[in-house]
């Protein structure tokens, strides 16, 4: 029988990958689409699923249309990952983001409770919870020390899946994955920030590139590889947490060094630091360990950094060079 699944955030980076693996795997897919004044698709058009998903009108914020998007879908599956995940913005936009990325699970939870309680549930959650690390490399047992109102945000969502798990025997999931990335990242998250400049750069369309904290380092992924252990959490008899990262960690500055070493330029010329891409709270290092993921669901990263730059870098290129 075809299964049936809801994904929000579907015109994100991880709803594009999440819906071309579903799609491959027969699903029938629907997508809960906030409405935007401008086209929101470009990403599942790139993927070319476009014409393949069944779109719900709806927004997190709204508990209404969530509920209806859930009874219109009757899914086997929902993948929560509608937010405002630009975690920069949410000291900008702190109530947005605590309603979408926090009080909007509730209204999904609530909806899958009440009309749906087979379905099982996948809820997005975060390696910026663990913020202000409280160990050296972060797994499921580590506690968590948010440093921003996403973080914080998340975290309501993250306990609020497991309380829904705890209190009403939910198949109710969450990965706890690191930063993924692709070339369908958006283009304010510093890695596509760097590929495409350093693209603009070699082709002569742009001078510099403006960061903040370039000695920050993160555990980078690729998507295709993660939206994989997402679904894999979904196959499991029991619902659980799991951490999803490569458990290796770089610094911003490696990652220019790696993007502009692929189109032959040298970052230390071009990039500039600028104040004002310094956050009021920092994560400085985030590290994960990713050895439940591998032994309970079968799961590793197959894509490592340099390979996932390249692919970025070329992607750039090719797109810099079309405008
Ligand atoms: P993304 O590209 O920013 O996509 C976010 C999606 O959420 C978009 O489809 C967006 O719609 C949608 N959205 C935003 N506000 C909404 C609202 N009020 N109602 C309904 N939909 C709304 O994020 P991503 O990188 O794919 O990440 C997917 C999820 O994983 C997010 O929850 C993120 O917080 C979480 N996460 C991401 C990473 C990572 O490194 N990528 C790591 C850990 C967790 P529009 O296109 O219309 O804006
Ligand atoms: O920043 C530093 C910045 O914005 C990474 C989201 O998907 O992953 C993502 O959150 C690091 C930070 O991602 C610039 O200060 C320096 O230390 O690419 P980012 P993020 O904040 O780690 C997590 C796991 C999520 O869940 C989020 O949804 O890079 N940095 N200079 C800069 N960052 C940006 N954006 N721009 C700069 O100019």
């Amino acid at each position: 029988m075809t299964k049936s699944a809801l994904i929000t955030g579907i015109t994100g980076q991880d709803g594009a990958y999440l819906a071309r693996l579903l799609l491959d795997k027969g699903y029938k897919v629907h997508g809960l689409v906030a409405r935007r004044s401008s086209d929101s698709r470009w990403r599942l058009r790139e993927m070319g699923v476009e014409a393949d998903i069944v779109y719900l009108d709806g927004d997190m914020a709204d508990a209404c249309s969530v509920q209806r998007a859930v009874i219109q879908s009757a899914p086997d599956e929902v993948y929560n990952l509608a937010a405002q995940s630009f975690v920069a913005a949410s000291w900008n936009q702190p109530v947005t983001t605590g309603i979408v990325d926090g009080l909007g699970v509730t209204h999904l939870l609530e909806a899958i409770r009440q009309f749906s309680p087979h379905t099982r549930f996948y809820q997005a959650s975060t390696s910026e919870m663990f913020g202000l690390i409280q160990a050296e490399q972060q797994d499921e047992n580590t506690p968590f020390y948010p440093r921003s109102p996403y973080g914080v945000a998340k975290l309501y969502g993250h306990w609020i899946t497991v309380n829904y798990r705890e209190s009403f025997n939910l198949h109710a999931s969450s990965g706890i994955l690191f930063n993924h990335e692709s070339p369908l990242r958006g283009i304010e998250f510093v890695t596509r920030k760097v590929t495409d400049a350093a693209a603009r750069i070699k082709q002569g369309k742009q001078q510099e590139l403006a960061l903040g904290n370039i000695d920050a380092k993160r555990d980078w992924g690729f998507a295709g590889d993660y939206v994989e252990a997402m679904w894999l959490m979904l196959q499991q008899d029991k619902p659980d947490d799991f951490v999803v990262a490569t458990g290796v960690t770089t610094t911003v500055r490696e990652m220019c060094r790696i993007a502009f070493d692929h189109v032959g330029l040298n970052y230390r010329d071009y990039v500039k630091i600028d104040p004002a891409f310094f956050r009021p709270a920092e994560v400085e290092v985030l590290l994960g360990n990713p050895a439940k993921a591998q032994r309970v669901l079968g799961w590793k990263p197959k894509t490592d950094l340099d390979t996932l730059i390249r692919m970025m870098m070329d992607a750039d290129m090719k797109r810099v060079a079309k405008e």
